[in-house]
């Protein structure tokens, strides 16, 4: 699984996913700090079984309070601004760098502090910045269908699906997607306007963003965000450089966080100024539910992306892998997956020797076409 971390410059981005990674990575308030992309390795977090089961897990990522940890690819790339698509800025080549992502956090600057290009502003509108990328995301599917098509002589849905093959897009959604657009399957023109509209149900469909509205922690923010619909339009108020501060705290031994907590314990003996910071973190956390950047995470693959987790266990007796770790092992799924789909997740081996699967729970056989729950513990019967 990866996120893919976007916005326009200067909105906090790099602090989004230093807090996230816990990577040293360039943070400045001037646009274009980040040119290359920066890679880490972030963590979700979901209720492990070990606790229901009365187990004491060995879980190779890390499993805190009962809470398993279930790390995500992420990325941070530089800003995109408006006209990006023709050349604007550093232009949408480096989205190229996300063609492997799987959904987006999308940063907006909840404060109105910087405009479109990441320049000081006073009162920026949070629905525009909310709206251009979405426009820029669509010119870069069209123009990589654009400049891919022209190399098939025949062109039919398969050749779609073979010029779009680098950005993930499932073969039922792309199938969808042509459907929607009104596209004949069998012979695909395109035309310009065909194409566009391709572009646009694609990314309305395939390409799943979720909007940060950061800096909340400036005054005013969370008022903005709030009239701009908050939560039921889909815009979730966070504080990047709060949740990096804890992160830091914690490395650092003055604080016990759990990320996916709304709250922390002051442990070691802060000076007076780290503790008066502290002390305004824990008052936005409480007012707010927390610091919103692993609320925003959560959502983005349990919600908008369907993800569910599943273990997945060699002796469903003991829930244990061959070597006697309990639950060692957790996978991201997309709902409505199979088991066959677990197995090939685990190794293409495993797959090619796929014979059945037992549910680990109930110890019964499950049928070839039940689609995996969240939390299912799976054992994988494989041939010799
Ligand atoms: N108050 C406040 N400032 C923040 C927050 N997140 C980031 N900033 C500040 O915003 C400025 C830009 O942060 P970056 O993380 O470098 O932003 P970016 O989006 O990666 O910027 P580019 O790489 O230039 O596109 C820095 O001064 C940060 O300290 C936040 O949650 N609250
Ligand atoms: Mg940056």
């Amino acid at each position: 699984m990866q996120i893919g971390i976007v916005g326009a410059p200067n909105k906090g981005k790099s602090t989004f996913f230093a807090a996230v990674t816990q990577a040293r990575v360039e943070i400045a308030d001037y646009p274009f700090t980040t040119i290359n992309p920066n890679k880490g390795v972030a963590f979700v977090y979901s209720p492990c079984p070990c606790k229901e089961l009365g187990l004491k897990c060995d879980a190779r990522g890390g499993c805190v309070e009962g809470m398993r940890k279930i790390p995500v690819q992420l990325l941070d790339v530089a800003g995109l601004v408006p006209g990006a698509h023709e050349g604007r800025g550093m232009g949408n080549k480096f989205l190229d760098d996300l063609s492997g992502a799987d959904g987006f956090v999308h940063i907006i600057d909840a404060s109105g502090g910087t405009d479109l290009e990441g320049k000081a502003a006073h009162d920026f509108p949070i629905g525009e910045d909310a709206l251009f990328l979405k426009k820029e995301m669509e010119e870069w599917v069209f123009s990589i269908l654009k400049r891919n098509l022209p190399k098939y002589k025949m062109r039919e849905f398969s050749c779609l699906a073979d010029a779009l093959s680098g950005l993930r897009f499932e073969k039922g959604a792309l199938l969808q997607a042509v459907k929607r657009a009104g596209i004949d399957a069998r012979r695909i023109s395109g035309g310009e306007e065909e194409l566009r509209s391709l572009a646009r149900i694609l990314c309305d469909e395939g390409k799943k963003i979720i909007l940060a509205a950061n800096k909340a922690d400036l005054p005013g923010a969370v008022e903005k965000v709030l009239e701009a619909g908050g939560e039921s339009a889909g815009i979730f108020a966070c504080s990047a450089n709060y949740e990096l501060a804890l992160a830091r705290a914690q490395t650092a031994g003055f604080v016990q966080y759990l990320p996916c907590r709304d709250d922390f314990a002051v442990v070691g003996s802060p000076g007076e100024k780290q503790a008066a910071g502290l002390g305004k973190i824990k008052e936005f956390m409480k007012k707010n539910g927390g610091t919103g950047v692993h609320k925003i995470l959560h959502r983005l693959v349990f919600e908008k992306l369907g993800m569910i987790a599943v273990y997945p266990v060699e002796d469903e007796g003991k829930f244990s892998d061959s070597k006697g770790n309990i639950l060692p092992d957790v996978a991201l799924m997309k709902k409505g997956a199979s088991a066959f789909d677990l197995a090939a997740k685990i190794h293409t081996d495993i797959a090619d020797k796929y014979v059945g699967a037992t549910d680990a729970r109930t110890k019964r056989k499950i049928s070839k076409d039940y689609a995996l729950k969240h939390n299912d513990i799976i054992k994988i019967h494989a041939s010799k």
